[in-house]
């Protein structure tokens, strides 16, 4: 009925069969025999196979055993786990790769993609040891005669021996920046020991300072700014602020008497407890930075112990809904406050307190110095609001957000925020990669949108921008900036941020040169047009005043330290000149001017700023010295107030 089925077409199969569980026959002959038989019945084809697969494993098992006792005899022993692995599995990558992981993605737009490796080393300079004697802390050297505080601060430990920072790699338009090794404590403490005879410039700075210091200890002993021609003084906080700013400038140019003066008044006459309101940031950098500053140098456990008392009445400051700290606080009865016109904080104000609050953390060994000012910089690293790194300039305390957005400059209100990501960052040992990424991204931010040339000397200057629309006008506090970059770039950042640094000294020395009293003004626009007659700089009678700030001298000093070039010297000395001629005031003191544009009538206002001896003269100070090891910028970080501060040291 049905057709037949079609003959099968011819197929060779291989079977393999598992017998399982076949019992065991003792028969060889019978086993050998029923072996061929199997063999027999194999077409050709599946005996080719089998014989193919044989010699394959043969020979395989033959090159495996050559090339491990090859490596055994390289290793001299037996193989390590790891490299059995790679053995047996080829595509498994070394644990250790000899090359860096690819840079990970720090700005993905095309004009941050420009290669920057290798990382070429600025015009080197010899990092040798510090001039200074590693000593064990002084605790109480001083005779305390005085009735001073006898209590002793705890010794100091290391709170960051508790964490193990992650080694990771930091990129940025390619280049790699690998942070250092974790940190320890930086004990025993180092005690500046003062080098050789001051040479005829650093004279001259001290001339200068016992000059000011001079009318500071007739007219204001013990208050906080001298006002030099009224004869008098002003209050601010009423805690001593030059007295205390001044600490570590005396220490460092060696004058002793006057130190041990100050010294005195520190013990027997500062007192905390006192119904006043301070400014945190004023208060932080120049009273805790100071006191900090002047117990590294001089190993006296008093001014740690004024150092802890005095971070403790500050603390009520963090005490906001989003932990961003409140502009004041008063020491005495621990009330912290806004403004009274707003519940904003300045960005600079609450970013900029960091070095001094983790220092204090550091050598006390309470924690919550540290964690306040760290969860101010965790929350702004993550906070809306910014341009490509930069920030505006107010933050409010209550939401925690940024306010007045849209408007951005490296002046008045933002400044130290850059220059902190950066210090922080080589505080720390180079191990705190957001601070580094942070102050990477606004180092393009300001090039990106702030950078622009002057007519007709083409002067590289930072302006800046409100709602998109970029006006010409620089602070003198920005001046700071041509240092920080440069101190970066000692620190193995970008070769490129070295030529923006030097082309804005460049511009910082000619605000100040272009003034008929060779001193900057306050601010200065910059003329953008080819006009004949007109100056690069241009100054509104607003902004002619000088307050006797630090900024272009604090870079010539960076400058001076990493290029050698003497110029910076030349630069600093004509500076130093012109505050002689036209800002000293002869029965002792300095005073900030009116009018930086007339050497007849300059107008003086009365006032020592205390940032002239704790900052100004200092750097100039360092500025003519040629012994790089004088507060050698591998062991410490200035604050935002000239006072060094140990970089913790690399593990
Ligand atoms: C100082 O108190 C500090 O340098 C601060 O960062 C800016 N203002 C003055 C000096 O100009």
């Amino acid at each position: 009925m049905y057709p037949p089925p079609p003959p099968a077409p011819h197929r060779d199969f291989i079977s393999v069969t598992l017998s399982l569980g076949e019992s065991y026959d003792n028969n060889k002959s019978r086993r050998r025999r029923s072996c061929w038989r199997k063999w027999k019945q194999l077409s050709r084809l599946q005996r080719n196979v089998i014989l193919f697969l044989l010699a394959f494993l043969v020979l395989c098992a033959f090159l495996s055993y050559t090339h491990l006792s090859s490596q055994w005899k390289a290793l001299g022993g037996s193989p390590t786990e790891g490299e059995r692995l790679r053995v047996e599995m080829p595509g498994l990558k070394p644990a250790n790769p000899p090359v860096l992981p690819a840079p990970q993605k720090a700005d993905a737009s095309p004009e941050n993609m420009l290669t920057m490796l290798p990382q070429k080393p600025w015009k080197h300079i010899r990092r040798g040891p510090p001039r200074l004697q590693i000593r064990a802390p002084n605790i109480d050297t001083k005779d305390g005669t005085q009735g001073e505080d006898k209590e002793q601060v705890a010794a100091p430990r290391d709170t960051r021996q508790e964490e193990t920072p992650q080694r990771t790699v930091i990129s940025w338009r390619g280049a790699v920046i690998e942070p250092e090794q974790g940190t320890e404590l930086a004990s025993p403490l180092p005690v500046l020991s003062h080098p050789g005879s001051p040479n005829a410039r650093q004279k001259g700075v001290i001339e200068a300072f016992l000059h000011a210091w001079k009318g500071y200890c007739k007219f204001s002993w013990g208050h906080d700014e001298l006002k030099p021609l009224s004869r008098s003084f002003s209050e601010w906080f009423g805690l001593g602020l030059t007295l205390i700013d001044a600490l570590d400038t005396m220490w460092i140019l060696g004058l002793k008497k006057e130190f041990e003066e100050a010294r005195n008044w520190v013990s027997t006459k500062l007192n905390f407890e006192k119904d006043v309101d301070v400014n945190l940031f004023e208060s932080t950098i120049r009273i805790l930075g100071g006191l900090l500053s002047a117990y590294h140098l001089s190993g006296d456990s008093l001014f740690l112990r004024k150092a802890e008392d005095f971070g403790n009445r500050l603390m009520p400051a963090f005490s906001t809904p989003s932990k961003i700290p409140y502009s004041d606080v008063n020491i005495g009865t621990g009330v912290a406050h806004p403004p009274r016109w707003t519940s904003d904080s300045t960005v600079a104000e609450v970013t900029s307190i960091q070095l001094e609050f983790r220092e204090l953390s550091r050598l006390t060994g309470v924690k919550k110095f540290r964690e306040a000012v760290e969860n101010v910089t965790r929350h702004i690293h993550s906070l809306s609001g910014k341009k490509d790194g930069l920030v505006p300039m107010f933050i409010n305390t209550h939401s925690g957000l940024f306010t007045h957005l849209g408007v951005f400059t490296l002046g008045a209100r933002a400044d130290s925020y850059y220059e902190y990501l950066l210090k922080q960052w080589i505080q720390g040992g180079k191990t705190e990669t957001q601070l580094l990424e942070d102050y990477l991204a606004a180092v393009q931010g300001i090039k990106a949108h702030l950078l622009r040339r002057s007519e007709p000397k083409k002067l590289t200057f930072v302006g800046e921008l409100a709602h998109g629309r970029f006006s010409a006008k620089m602070d003198h506090l920005v001046c700071f900036l041509p240092g920080t970059l440069a101190l970066g770039v000692h620190h193995g950042l970008p070769t490129e941020h070295m030529e923006l640094a030097l082309a804005l000294m460049e511009t910082c020395y000619q605000m100040n040169q272009q003034m008929e009293t060779g001193l900057s003004p306050e601010i200065a626009h910059f003329n953008t047009f080819s006009q004949p007659g007109l100056k690069d700089v241009i100054v509104k009678p607003a902004d002619r005043h000088n307050l006797l700030r630090p900024e272009t001298v604090e870079s010539l000093f960076y400058l001076y330290r990493f290029t050698g070039d003497r110029k910076y010297q030349d630069w600093g000395w004509e500076i130093l000149q012109s505050f002689n001629k036209h800002t000293r005031v002869r029965s002792g003191g300095y005073s900030s001017i009116n009018n930086v544009q007339s050497i007849h009538k300059p107008e003086p206002r009365d006032k020592m700023e205390s940032f002239f001896l704790g900052e100004t003269l200092k750097y100039l100070y360092l500025l003519f010295s040629d012994d790089r090891d004088l507060l050698s910028l591998d062991h410490y970080v200035f604050n935002t107030e000239a006072h060094p501060l140990p970089i913790w040291s690399p593990v």
